[in-house]
């Protein structure tokens, strides 16, 4: 008989962007030596294991997410550094994962080079060559889909007079997975080579894109004052995914204990989603979903303009994502408030004012850790880092590909439509939801730039946000009883210890029309115990009940973010509170 995997029981994994964790060799950028003297810290939060974004060689178009080799990024450090990394990782008794980026690789690895370099080349099958569509003589991409960071999805190549496909940016060509000879290829080259090496799993990037609709038809027109439209539903859950994830999985993944996550973006149905992460699919282990994360954005043509939302909405999702962890489901579920696509949570979800900052870090904290499965805590979370001040200059400060695309694209629209609202917006919407928020450095101390780098005179990559002096760092907090640090550690802890309510309960929510508070409850699968979560996403006091199942036994309140008594039935604002019967 199989053993349990060890995810299986619910892990808290602790996601690190290895170029903003800690710069050990002093250049200023992160790398692999920083993050192995950091572990300490990681093990000190009690998680389970750790997952790397990518650290493989690559032009960092995208920062990692275009792969040239599966060999290390210099500036990360050497293979041996790697090695060391993963035993150290074991001997602090946690896993560790890594990330797998193969919808996709870099315009500069060897394989596009090869496929671009003639028609007849052996490899030009591995990735989707298309000809022109010709208009009244006139030349015009295959199709009309919009790439995900703007611009269409064909890139003309001038040397063979064809067109590449690539969903996200021109320089990552998708590959053709529709090749088996391109599919063994990625299994031994991206996947088994690392866990021959004691890698315990992946996080899979965009795996729902790997089967494409191959008579690529247009979209339909959303935006008819420009050329590209939105695609989303075409690049997802293509005919031979599942398919394709099965055999990965039997190939791959199957031989060895790990753990895979992958990504599932526009897939907002329930029977889908269970189609590729029950057990009975033998597709993949759990998935990352993006309705909620995209809640306050993604509205429309610009993918980072904000949009409104209310907590009845965030709650229904949440209920909704929750049921995967229900046993018939045969699934297990994954929660995440942030990583490096998405800005900070406490200033999206709660309020990053100075007086409200950490009480709501503890309350996103207390929404993340009651739920069941397993769940994702992303650096600086754990210190409540909020977003970049609106005084950063969007011109000069973000670097992400991905803002840079979509801030051209709306400066040019605001000229081109005479429109000055729309560039109003568009600045909010960044301040808001671009992926920069979270790339900054990781705030260690109070010394310059947040003690990130060893070396103090060495300019990091990215600007420091000036909160660190403010006390979102990992010094400040380590010795106060009181902070975001502490509170995290003390929940992953209480997690664990009532691992049948927080890991494995049932979620109920209660109120759900209620866009002030968000109530639930957890009841154990044997109806032995039942746990009451009370929080108040707003900045005004809030009156709450305690459910009939608490009331009808002795209850105790198990933590409050405010210390407040058991008896009190008001939250404050952005309080949380979890009670035990
Ligand atoms: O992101 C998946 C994805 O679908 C993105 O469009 C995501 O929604 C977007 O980044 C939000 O702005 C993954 C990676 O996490 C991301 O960093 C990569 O850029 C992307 O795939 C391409 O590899």
């Amino acid at each position: 008989k199989k053993l349990p995997s060890w995810w299986s029981g619910g892990s808290v994994v602790y996601q690190i962007y290895p170029a903003s964790f800690k710069d050990d060799d002093g250049d200023g950028y992160g790398d692999l030596r920083g993050i192995i003297n950091k572990l300490g810290h990681i093990k000190s939060l009690g998680v389970d294991a750790i997952w790397i974004c990518p650290h493989y060689k690559s032009p960092r178009v995208d920062e990692g997410y275009d792969i040239s080799d599966t060999d290390i990024h210099e500036p990360f450090g050497t293979r041996e550094d790697c090695q060391e990394l993963i035993d150290a990782v074991h001997a602090h008794g946690m896993k560790i994962m890594f990330d797998l980026v193969v919808n996709h690789c870099s315009d500069q690895h060897a394989w596009f080079k090869e496929s671009r370099s003639s028609k007849t080349n052996p490899k030009r099958d591995w990735f989707y060559w298309k000809p022109p569509r010709m208009i009244d003589g006139v030349r015009h991409p295959p199709n009309n889909w919009r790439s995900c960071f703007g611009g269409s999805v064909w890139e003309w190549d001038e040397h063979t007079q064809e067109y590449y496909l690539h969903y996200f940016c021109s320089e990552q060509p998708d590959l053709n997975w529709e090749n088996p000879e391109t599919r063994q290829a990625i299994y031994n080259d991206a996947i088994r080579y690392w866990l021959d090496r004691g890698v315990d799993g992946f996080r899979i990037d965009t795996v729902n894109m790997y089967s494409k609709y191959l008579d690529f038809p247009d979209a339909k027109v959303v935006a008819p004052e420009t050329p590209w439209q939105p695609a989303g539903d075409f690049f997802s859950n293509g005919p031979r995914l599942q398919e394709f994830l099965r055999e990965m999985r039997k190939e791959a993944f199957s031989k060895y204990d790990c753990f895979t996550i992958g990504e599932l973006p526009n897939t907002p149905s329930l029977e889908k989603i269970l189609s590729y992460i029950s057990t009975d699919a033998e597709a993949l282990d759990c998935t990352i979903l993006f309705d909620l994360a995209d809640l306050d954005h993604r509205g429309g043509q610009y993918p980072l303009m904000g949009r409104n939302w209310a907590l009845s909405q965030f709650k229904a999702l949440t209920a909704f994502a929750q049921q995967l962890a229900e046993p018939e489901h045969k699934a297990h579920a994954l929660t995440y408030l942030e990583n490096h696509d998405q800005a900070r949570s406490v200033t999206r979800y709660a309020s990053d004012a100075p007086e409200h900052r950490l009480t709501s870090s503890k309350l996103l904290a207390t929404y993340l850790l009651t739920l069941s499965g397993s769940v994702i805590i992303y650096e600086g979370q754990e210190i409540g880092m909020i977003n970049a001040p609106k005084d950063w200059d969007i011109d000069t400060e973000y670097l992400d590909v991905n803002t840079i695309n979509t801030w051209r694209e709306i400066k040019h629209d605001a000229k081109v439509q005479n429109d000055p609202s729309l560039l109003e917006r568009g600045r909010a919407g960044i301040q808001l939801t671009a992926r920069d928020h979270a790339r900054t450095p990781m705030q260690w101390d109070g010394s310059k730039n947040a003690g990130f780098s060893s070396n103090p005179d060495a300019k990091p990559w990215y600007r420091v946000m000036e909160s660190y002096a403010e006390g979102l760092n990992v010094g400040a907090q380590e010795d106060d009883p009181n902070s975001t640090l502490n509170f995290y550690r003390q929940l992953v802890s209480l997690r664990k210890a009532h691992k049948d309510l927080f890991i494995l309960g049932r979620f109920q929510l209660l109120d759900p029309g209620n866009d002030q508070t968000m109530l639930f409850t957890k009841t154990a699968l044997d109806g032995s115990q039942v746990a009451f979560v009370a929080l108040n996403f707003s900045a005004e006091k809030q009156p709450f009940e305690l459910p009939i199942e608490l009331t009808a036994r002795q209850s105790q309140l198990l933590i409050s973010t405010l210390g407040k008594s058991s008896e009190s039935r008001e939250l404050d604002a952005y309080e949380a509170r979890v009670y035990l019967a």
